[in-house]
């Protein structure tokens, strides 16, 4: 039986190996490989605004409405018309960052964000989240730019919150989420992952899509 098109959102921390693995993924599935923000013109042009380290210190709720402005320009625009044709979409970064950023990294009301997420994407939320879970040094460890960007220069306790709010979110909704160890090599990791979203698959194409 043919399986319904997946949006699979791969989350963690800075570092964590996520734009590696969703390339590997998209390249398994033949899915369409995309990122936030960005992923549009218009999600390009926001992603800038909020790494550059220029635009200093931006409020969490205009943080979180750049972030969304985003997401919904790229759902309507290139997520849900590839998912329409029957191609997977692999997405670097989705709501689960949004909540694990904004939510518990810069202290706002996670119940709001499930409600503003939900609303920016038109009820569309991941059929999976990969989680490649890492620790925060281990990450930062792994990059090799020079200068860190906007959020990547926030304080450790801000990444740890984070880290720590990605983790809660897998273990209170573990349907939707799988956790992997990002410690292991790029080989070991896209094996989990690809056997986690198989899993994943397999379930959905039996079931349907559960309701978020
Ligand atoms: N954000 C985003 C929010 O605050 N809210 C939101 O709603 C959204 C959508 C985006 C920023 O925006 C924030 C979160 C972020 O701060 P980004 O570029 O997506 O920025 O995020 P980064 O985590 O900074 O991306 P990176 O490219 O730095 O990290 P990745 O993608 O996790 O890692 P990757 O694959 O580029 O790998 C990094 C290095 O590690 C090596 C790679 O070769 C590379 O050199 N590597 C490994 N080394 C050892 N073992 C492995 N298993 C490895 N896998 C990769």
């Amino acid at each position: 039986m043919a399986h319904p098109a997946l949006l699979i959102a791969i989350e963690g921390v800075e570092g964590a190996g996520k734009s590696t693995q969703a390339t590997r993924l998209g390249r398994s599935l033949g899915a369409h490989v995309t990122r936030e923000p960005g992923g549009t013109a218009l999600g390009e042009q926001v992603r800038r605004l909020l790494l550059d380290p220029a635009s200093g210190d931006i409020d969490p709720r205009a943080e979180l409405m750049l972030m969304l402005a985003a997401r919904a320009q790229h759902v309507a625009g290139r997520i849900l018309p590839a998912l329409a044709t029957g191609t997977h979409v692999v997405v670097d970064r989705f709501s689960g960052s949004t909540l694990a950023y904004q939510g518990y990294g810069r202290g706002l009301a996670v119940d709001e964000i499930i409600r503003a997420c939900d609303f920016a994407a038109g009820g569309r939320w991941p059929d999976l989240n990969v989680l490649l879970d890492l620790d925060v040094a281990a990450g930062a460890a792994r990059r090799h730019d020079e200068e860190a960007d906007r959020i990547e220069a926030a304080d450790g306790a801000f990444h740890d919150r984070v880290r720590r709010g990605f983790l809660e979110l897998a273990s209170s909704d573990p349907d939707t989420w799988a956790v992997i160890d990002a410690s292991a090599s790029p080989d070991e990791v896209a094996e989990h992952v690809l056997a986690a979203v198989t899993e994943r698959m397999d379930l959905l194409g039996s079931g349907g899509r559960p309701k978020p």
